[in-house]
């Protein structure tokens, strides 16, 4: 019987390795981008300060309090002597998730505070060795998702390491010389094998802020997580210019338009990662639900974050936002789960559009007052009904396709009241996969959306190349006079359109960088202006949380009859002290 019991096992191991280290991109990927949602924990010793030290608050993200303060490393490593986080129940963390729709949770194994939270045999400073608690935090919560059927993943700070002499950046305690190698070789590769080797299957590795770490250590890091678990996705932050399976925007921020490949956001709740007692700049969960939402329509996932207190509580604010989002999940997460990105380039005044092989799932944040129009969808329509109705009961609508400018346009008969206060989901079945009429359709409430990642971007008459980051959404580095942008759009209302021009602050998230004074003209329609790019209103943007649009109030342009137009921007002079031109839409807007 043994025997057997040993045969049975061999057989089955060496086929899950086998077919592990056979395992194609797309198979490795599949839960996570069917997951769409998952829960970020920052839980370590930093939650005992809890943003205060020695009885001043000390500003910015709690996590980082050991190197805002400058708290020499002897006198951080004494908070461990504290640690024990006795209502820590991983089930109650655990089921949070779930409840809130959520498919994975990543949680800090160790922060850039260099402290683990499982036992480690590469450092005593673990929550095991070093703490009242003895208990392994990790184990216990990785025990509880296997059984509940959660992806486990864990974030490691790979560069930083304030407590190590040789791991970067504490440099209010350490020299300036310092061997790196070592550092790698004796923590975080011996750490890596721990948690790959001691929690079961591992959904992710989430590094961070790579800093000066080379392509072959990054690579070696890579090559060790694919070595044990072939399976393990590695997240977007290992940084030497290495590979990895997906990408990740800058904190809090996300993307304006459709976003081709594997990404995701990582967001907070407040303003901290981890616990700040001081700290109740709460989202309200509309908009978490919405910006989950958003994200989806643009084709990547959420990361949300909670920090759990040093008792091992989850800020009650925190739970309540995200069983709100559970609400609505509930009803709503088939326009999540498996989805890809709206089928349109721009953004909607009125919410977005996430896909599904012949349905769209059209989310309405703002429910409309009289009737509601999609502009520009080239398919047959089958049947239209709310996710929310569960006898799908049929919606009247009517398509209509205006020849002369090959523009189509689909009515739906909402109902008066919508179905839900946060995003109303209406499913749209087609005859076919979505297909968007090529040029911008005019939005019904006569704006003209152009977003620069989408333009035509020249140098002369050459195709060339502008990056445009999610940190903000604007370019980057946009110096270069002779780079033009243009687009082509349809305008269906003649009359007299307004030009919005935008820009928007980049850089630092505590000190935002923007840079006006360029001279651009506009040219359309055969006419023209040329105007100066002025800070004339201020715009918070809560898809990037640290930078604000920027409006410039453009001139007047005339459209003297319904037609395909197009639009180019040509800077005359660009402004290159800073941070350069951060352009990142055009809106044609109808004056009254
Ligand atoms: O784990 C969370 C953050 O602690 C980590 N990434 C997320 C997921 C992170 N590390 N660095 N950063 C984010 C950005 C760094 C921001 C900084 Fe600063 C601005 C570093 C220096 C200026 C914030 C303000 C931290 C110190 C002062």
């Amino acid at each position: 019987m043994k025997k057997i019991f040993l045969i049975v096992t061999v057989l089955i191991y060496s086929a899950t390795t086998l077919f592990a280290q056979g395992i194609t991109q797309d198979e490795r990927m599949q839960w996570w981008r069917d997951g769409r949602f998952g829960l970020f924990i920052h839980w370590g010793l930093y939650s005992i300060p809890a943003g205060e030290w020695k009885g001043k608050e000390v500003p910015k993200i709690g996590e980082w309090i050991m190197k805002n303060a400058q708290i020499p490393v002897a006198e951080y490593r004494e908070l461990a002597k504290q640690f024990n986080p006795v209502k820590f129940d991983p089930k109650a963390f655990v089921a949070l998730a779930k409840n809130a729709g959520m498919k994975y949770i990543t949680i800090t194994s160790k922060h850039h505070d260099g402290f683990a939270m499982f036992k480690s045999n590469a450092s005593p400073y673990n929550v095991v060795d070093a703490t009242p608690y003895k208990k392994d935090i990790i184990k216990m919560l990785a025990d509880e998702c296997h059984k509940q059927g959660m992806k486990i993943c864990f974030y490691y700070s790979q560069s930083r390491d304030w407590n190590e002499p040789n791991g970067l950046d504490n440099d209010w305690d350490y020299p300036a010389e310092r061997n790196f190698q070592k550092y790698l070789d004796e923590k975080v590769k011996p750490q890596l094998t721990e948690l790959l080797t001691n929690y079961g299957p591992i959904g992710m590795i989430w590094f961070d802020t790579p800093m000066s770490i080379t392509k072959e250590q990054a690579q070696s890091l890579k090559d060790l997580v694919r070595k044990i678990q072939p399976a393990t996705i590695i997240s977007g932050r290992l940084g030497g210019g290495v590979e990895t399976d997906y990408s990740s925007t800058s904190d809090n921020a996300i993307p304006s338009i459709v976003t081709p490949g594997d990404w995701e956001v990582p967001a907070t709740l407040n303003n901290t990662w981890g616990f700040k007692k001081n700290d109740h700049e709460w989202k309200s969960p509309e908009t978490t639900t919405r910006l989950l939402f958003d994200i989806a329509s643009k084709g990547g996932n959420y990361l949300l974050n909670v920090g759990p207190t040093a008792e091992g509580l989850i800020p009650q604010e925190s739970v309540n936002i995200l069983n709100r989002v559970g609400e609505w999940m509930k009803i709503n997460s088939e326009a999540i789960y498996g989805t890809k990105g709206s089928p349109f380039t721009s953004e909607f005044d009125w919410g977005n559009i996430t896909q599904k092989g012949n349905k769209l799932y059209v989310g309405i944040y703002d429910w409309p007052k009289g009737e509601f129009y999609l502009e520009g969808l080239k398919n047959k329509v089958q049947k239209i009904y709310l996710l929310a109705d569960p006898a799908k009961k049929a919606i009247k609508f009517t398509e209509s396709y205006d020849k002369k400018l090959d523009h189509h346009r689909l009515k739906i008969a909402l109902p008066a009241a919508a179905p839900d206060k946060i995003v109303s989901v209406v499913v749209v079945e087609l005859d076919g996969a979505p297909q968007a009429e090529q040029f911008i359709a005019q939005q019904h409430n006569g704006k003209v959306n152009l977003p620069g990642p989408v333009a035509d971007i020249r140098k002369g008459d050459e195709k060339a190349k502008l990056n445009f980051v999610t940190r903000g959404g604007g370019a980057n580095g946009y110096t270069d006079p002779k780079i033009t942008l243009g687009w082509s759009f349809k305008i269906e209302k003649p009359g007299t359109y307004s030009v919005d021009i935008v820009s928007n602050e980049t850089g630092n998230h505590e000190v935002p960088q923007w840079e006006g004074d360029h001279i651009i003209k506009i040219k359309s329609n055969g006419q023209e202006f040329e105007t100066k790019v002025t800070a004339d209103k201020k715009e918070y943007n809560q898809r990037n949380q640290y930078w604000h649009n920027i409006h410039t109030n453009g001139k007047i342009i005339r459209f003297d009859k319904a037609g395909t137009y197009t639009l180019s921007l040509i800077p005359v002079q660009l402004s290159t002290k800073n941070v350069g031109f951060t352009f990142r839409e055009i809106n044609l807007l109808p004056v009254k």
